[in-house]
């Protein structure tokens, strides 16, 4: 079975309280279930994390060079900031789909640039939590090889 990494960045953990005009009012547990039910359907083992740290995040993507097949990352503010993060991705073989709740561009010029994008394979982003399910059919797509490009 194959296995994905769905990984969440700071003040991913306040996900339905914080700013819900921009974020939702889904709690992270809420899309925690939903990714499950989700896997479970497509028949995936996940493994679901959120950090507020930076060093943990990259941690679970060197464990997911080890037995991911793919990698959904929302990495919130670390986005923006993180060569770390960005550096271990590309250490990772598998698919990675970066999510962001919010339609980054819309917002502030800071959020515009992504350093998470230089490696990612596809980005959702102002899909609101949906995103996360998109993601992950379409890391399950491009892992089962049957991806169109
Ligand atoms: C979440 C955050 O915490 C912000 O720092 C990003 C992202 C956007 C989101 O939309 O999920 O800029």
């Amino acid at each position: 079975m194959s296995l994905i990494y769905v990984l969440n960045g700071p003040n991913l953990n306040l996900l339905g309280k914080r700013q819900p005009h921009i974020y939702g009012h889904e709690t992270l547990a809420d899309v925690e279930a939903d990714c499950r039910k989700l896997a479970a359907e497509l028949g995936l083992e996940i493994r679901f994390h959120q950090s507020n740290r930076e060093y943990e995040i990259i941690d679970w993507i060197h464990e997911a060079r080890e037995d991911g097949a793919g990698i959904v990352i929302n990495p919130a503010a670390f986005t923006h900031t993180s060569l770390a993060i960005l550096d271990a991705l590309n250490t990772f073989e598998g698919p990675v789909i970066e999510i962001h709740i919010s339609n980054v561009h819309k917002r502030e010029s800071f959020r515009h640039h992504s350093y998470v994008s230089h490696r990612a394979d596809g980005v959702i982003c102002g899909l609101g939590t949906e995103g996360y399910q998109l993601g992950i059919r379409r890391a399950a797509t491009m892992i089962s090889g049957a991806s169109k490009g």
